[in-house]
């Protein structure tokens, strides 16, 4: 079928909007109707030829919502009139992981999704002859796509697609690094460096998990009131700090008359190589946990002084929030629906696919939180 999509032709170059072919599903798997998709930094990354598994052309996006058209042979999980939730993350629940019950990052088709293509090594989309990869296993940046079954969360059919759509990626990512990864308790402290679309879901995660003290660190001081809504009591922007701002958070968060200092829990949603290092540096002598979410480029590696570690800070991280898709998407699209958590003010610009390049710009100016493309 033709399809309409925003093909990444070359890296570090603009999406371009034009009819695509869609190959059915095949066993296992399922042709949906993608209804809205989120822009997610990691999509920019990719696009700007960072990633080392940056193929092109292709299309990107992974944080969709829309609807079952099709299944094909042997689909028993979802049919036809189904609201789904796309998972970049499937949860096969039968491979070495998955029953392991120690990770969310299910291994069944992680191979084949890092090279562009379906289970079975052959992708679905085209152009004439010339195969087009798929992103993440998701490929939303297209009105329809096929995904496999066990890459696919069923939800409930009330939950408007224009908002959920960014639970596939920003809000269970934030807001699970802090529940599923950190595990944080009541009264903690904590230090969120980058507050973007994902640092403002670790936020409202913290707030939902009874954090005490939650500092939001970022470059942009419009970040701050966004901070506010979403349960930060305190802001710091690196440039009034001066060179070093691990001591300044480390003093920040002494409290109860403890002589040393730094956060119970920091996270890093930056992505920025040096920011990951205080925020491990910022956080608690004995016990801080450290977790990096952001995606850093090809041939950037983090270091520090392996005292830091010694002396009982632990450095972790997390993809997806540690969130397994098919258990815990629908379960969040819930916690939406009932008015626990917020989605709406986050998601700043929608728009058409025709202006995706737009969104794009929006958050390279910092001057949006999530655009969301409407199909
Ligand atoms: P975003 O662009 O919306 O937000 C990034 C924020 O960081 C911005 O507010 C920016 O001003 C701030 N920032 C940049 N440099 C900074 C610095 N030096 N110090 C403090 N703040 C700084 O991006 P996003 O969508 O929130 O994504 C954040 C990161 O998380 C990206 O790297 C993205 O690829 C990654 N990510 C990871 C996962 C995962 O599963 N691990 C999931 C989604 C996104
Ligand atoms: N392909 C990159 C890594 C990109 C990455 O870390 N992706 C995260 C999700 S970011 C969503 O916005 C992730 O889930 N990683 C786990 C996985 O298996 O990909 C690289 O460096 O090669
Ligand atoms: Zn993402």
């Amino acid at each position: 079928m033709d399809v309409r999509a925003a093909v990444a032709i070359q890296a570090g170059k603009p999406l371009e909007v034009m009819t695509v072919q869609l190959e059915g599903p095949r066993a296992g798997e399922v042709l949906v109707e993608v209804k809205a998709t989120g822009i997610c930094h990691t999509d920019d990354f990719t696009l700007s030829g960072a990633d080392p598994e940056g193929l092109f052309p292709a299309i990107l996006g992974h944080e969709g919502a829309g609807i079952v058209v099709d299944v094909g042979p042997g689909v028993t999980s979802v049919k036809k009139g189904d609201h789904v939730i796309p998972l970049y993350t499937p949860e096969c629940r039968e491979c070495y992981s998955c029953t392991s019950r120690k990770t969310n990052l299910c291994t069944s088709i992680r191979a084949t999704q890092g090279q562009g293509v379906m289970p079975d090594g052959t992708s679905r989309f085209s152009i004439g002859k010339d195969k087009i990869h798929h992103y993440m296993g998701c490929s939303t940046f297209s009105n329809y796509t096929v995904l496999p079954e066990i890459a696919l969360a069923k939800i409930n059919p009330d939950a408007p697609f224009d908002k959920v759509c960014y639970i596939g990626c920003g809000v269970t990512t934030g807001i699970g690094a802090v529940i599923n990864t950190a595990k944080v308790e009541i009264g903690s402290t904590a230090i969120v460096f980058g507050l973007g679309g994902i640092g403002l879901n670790v936020l409202q995660g913290l707030r939902l998990a009874g954090a005490d003290m939650i500092i939001g660190v970022d470059i942009n001081n419009d970040r701050k009131a966004w901070g506010e809504k979403f349960g930060m009591t305190h802001f710091v922007n690196p440039k009034d700090v001066g060179d070093d701002i691990v001591p300044y958070l480390v003093n920040m968060t002494k409290r109860n008359g403890d002589l040393i200092g730094g956060a119970d829990y920091t996270f890093d949603c930056t992505g920025n190589t040096k920011v990951m290092r205080q925020a491990l540096e910022a956080s608690h002598r004995g016990w801080g946990k450290s977790v990096i979410i952001g995606v850093a480029g090809a041939g950037q590696e983090i270091s520090t002084r392996p005292f830091q570690l010694v002396t009982g800070r632990n450095w972790m991280g997390t993809a997806f929030g540690g969130a397994r898709g098919r258990t815990d998407v629908p379960k969040i699209v819930d916690w939406y629906m009932e008015g626990k958590i917020q989605i709406d003010p986050m998601i700043t610009h929608v728009m058409p696919l025709e202006d995706i390049n737009k969104g794009f710009e929006l958050m390279h100016k910092g001057e949006s939180i999530r655009g969301v493309v409407v199909y």
